[in-house]
């Protein structure tokens, strides 16, 4: 059954110009592009992002890494995309991420204050529609 995701390339993507590399994989993939935008991310678009995180030691660096610079938010859509993108970002730590995973190819630091892994992808169902309207409220 067709989907939808919220995909982020956050500010050390868009800072890196890979911005280009990681659409181009999605619609490689065969997904569909359906929202695109350059977005300069306020306080509560993040706190309402990551609430599961909150709390969390690395809740704050990541708040602030992602007020760095802007993010390019995405609505990308096809069978399984929701998952199908995950297995395309890679694991979180970019350490570990598979190669031929965005994270696995491009990325590479880790620790308790950095989170510089690229991208952003909704974990589930749900996660993507409330994701979609937190960035895209017009299209939730
Ligand atoms: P993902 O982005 O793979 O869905 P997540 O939702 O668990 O991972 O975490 C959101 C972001 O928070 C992640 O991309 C990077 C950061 N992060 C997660 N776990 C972390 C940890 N143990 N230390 C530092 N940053 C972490
Ligand atoms: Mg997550």
């Amino acid at each position: 059954m067709s989907e939808r995701t919220l995909i982020l390339v956050k500010p050390d993507g868009v800072e890196r110009g890979l911005v280009g590399d990681v659409l181009a994989r999605i619609e490689r993939k065969g997904y569909r592009l359906d929202r695109l935008e350059l977005v300069h991310p306020t306080d509560a678009q993040l706190a309402a992002h990551y609430e599961e995180h909150e709390g969390k030691p690395f809740y704050q660096p990541l708040v602030d890494f992602m007020k760095s610079g802007p993010v390019v938010a995405v609505i990308a859509s096809g069978e399984g995309v929701i998952r199908g993108f995950r297995v395309l970002a890679g694991t979180t730590d970019p350490t570990e991420a598979a190669p031929g995973t965005v994270r696995g190819d491009l990325a590479r630091d880790w620790g308790e204050k950095v989170q510089k892994n690229i991208v952003h992808g909704s974990d589930s169902v749900e996660s993507a529609e409330r994701e979609i309207g937190i960035w895209f409220p017009e299209s939730a």
